[in-house]
């Protein structure tokens, strides 16, 4: 297949382009890079050395002989060109990883609420629209999140997607199937949020093809393929804003920095390897719902974690001390959470667990390139209302 991986030079898009290309699609990267931008404006940088995107793809033709083709198109302001490029390319299939991911950087001032919104809607309905307007039929794939289901689910498993309700009539109770209520726990969740009802209305209305992933937290950095040579190394974030939990911890441990687990840590979340999230692309590219279906949502994830489980098993493994911190953001302090997942169960998927060791390469990855971690950088400040923030700046 002609994919085209929108969002292709970040954590989740560089290792599924590398998949996706060594089982022989023709892949295209289209990236406006402002991921690298952002690092700039943070001034932080990924633990790992990350090169240029054209030069990460010159060494993968090496490596492999596959070419992997890189689009500068920024979807959210660059309308007319993401068109004219899906009308002459025609990709069967769209994979788009392409929006503001960060929650805490979300939730930093009002220009970063601004920005996350009009980055993350525009470039997703404008790609609705262009798929309309160039009719090429390609299945669209998007990663979503499984924060947009919220953490209050009163112990009850969380289907995948759609909700089946009973609903008093006049003419007695009477059942229907509906999305499944958002409550999205960030500005960043919110535009996912959207993203479902835009993506239903175009299934819907047009025909459109899509398939919405709704992702659990991303852990580890490498996969069979960022392996097989040094600069294709993949992205790994530590910082407050970007770095998600179990990465920080590993980065934290690298560096003798307690971890730093907000609240109680009884916030449980859903989890899954990046070695997952590019096997299950492939599961789900293969699986492609028909014309006039409705929006198909998996649930992509393998495991369920509390975070502080998380600190006393990176501590157990590395010895690392755990500091329980003032939490930034409004959420539950404690939650449970039971996901369903048989989706990508029933495709073939075999997860890779924390247990199997990988804990311990991802280590490893952090103490190789622990002298590239600014400690100042570590701690997150962004503060999800006024009040949260004077508390965490001002209490003891
Ligand atoms: P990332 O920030 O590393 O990568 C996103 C990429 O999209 C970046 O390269 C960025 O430059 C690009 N991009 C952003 N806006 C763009 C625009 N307007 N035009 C063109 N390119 C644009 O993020 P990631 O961790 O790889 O996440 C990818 C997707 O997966 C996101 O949509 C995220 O919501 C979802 N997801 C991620 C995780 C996780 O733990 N990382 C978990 C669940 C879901
Ligand atoms: N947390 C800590 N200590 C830290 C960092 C986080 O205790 O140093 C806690 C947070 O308070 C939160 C939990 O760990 O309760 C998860 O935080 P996170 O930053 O790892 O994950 P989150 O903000 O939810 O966002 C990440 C990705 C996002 C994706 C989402 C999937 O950045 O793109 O959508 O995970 S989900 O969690 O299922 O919504």
């Amino acid at each position: 297949m002609k994919i085209a991986v929108l969002g292709g030079d970040g954590f989740c898009g560089w290792p599924t382009s590398l998949h996706l290309s060594n089982l022989g699609h023709e892949v295209h990267i289209i990236d406006n890079l402002s991921r690298r931008w952002i690092d700039t404006e943070l001034g932080v940088q990924s633990l790992t050395p990350m090169d240029s995107i054209q030069e990460r793809c010159r060494i993968w033709k090496e490596v492999s002989g596959e070419q992997i083709h890189f689009h500068l198109i920024d979807l959210a302001k660059e309308y007319y060109r993401l068109r004219d490029w899906l009308a002459e390319e025609k990709p069967d299939a769209i994979v788009h990883f392409a929006e503001q991911r960060a929650a805490p950087y979300s939730m930093i001032s009002e220009r970063h609420k601004i920005y996350t919104v009009d980055n993350n809607i525009n470039a997703t309905h404008n790609l609705l629209v262009a798929l309309v307007e160039t009719d090429i039929d390609a299945h669209l794939l998007h990663l979503g999140t499984t924060g947009v289901y919220g953490y209050s689910t009163v112990g009850a498993p969380i289907p995948e997607g759609y909700l089946d309700v009973t609903i008093d009539t006049p003419t007695g109770p009477k059942g229907m199937e509906i999305l499944y209520p958002t409550k999205p726990g960030s500005v960043y969740h919110m535009t996912k949020s959207l993203d479902q009802i835009m993506f239903q209305f175009y299934a819907q209305n047009d025909g459109l093809r899509i398939t919405d992933l709704h992702q659990g937290i991303v852990w580890g950095t490498n996969t069979d393929q960022t392996k097989r040579h040094e600069q294709l190394i993949n992205r790994f974030d530590y910082d407050g804003d970007y770095g998600t939990v179990l990465n920080r911890f590993l980065a934290q441990a690298a560096i003798g920095y307690p971890l730093t687990v907000h609240g109680t840590g009884g916030q449980t979340r859903a989890f899954i390897h990046i070695q997952d999230t590019v096997r299950c692309i492939e599961l789900a590219l293969r699986d492609a719902p028909e014309s006039g279906d409705r929006v198909k949502i998996f649930n992509q994830m393998t495991e369920t974690h509390r975070v502080r489980d998380l600190a006393e098993l990176v501590a157990k493994i590395t010895g690392a001390e755990i500091a329980y911190l003032p939490n930034p953001r409004k959420e539950a302090a404690e939650n449970e959470l039971i996901v369903k997942n048989e989706h990508f169960l029933d495709l073939g998927l075999n997860p890779v667990t924390l247990q199997e060791g990988l804990l311990e390469e991802v280590v490893e990855i952090a103490k190789k390139y622990a002298h590239r971690i600014d400690r100042s950088r570590v701690p997150a400040h962004s503060a999800w209302t006024k009040e949260i923030a004077h508390r965490v700046n001002h209490d003891p």
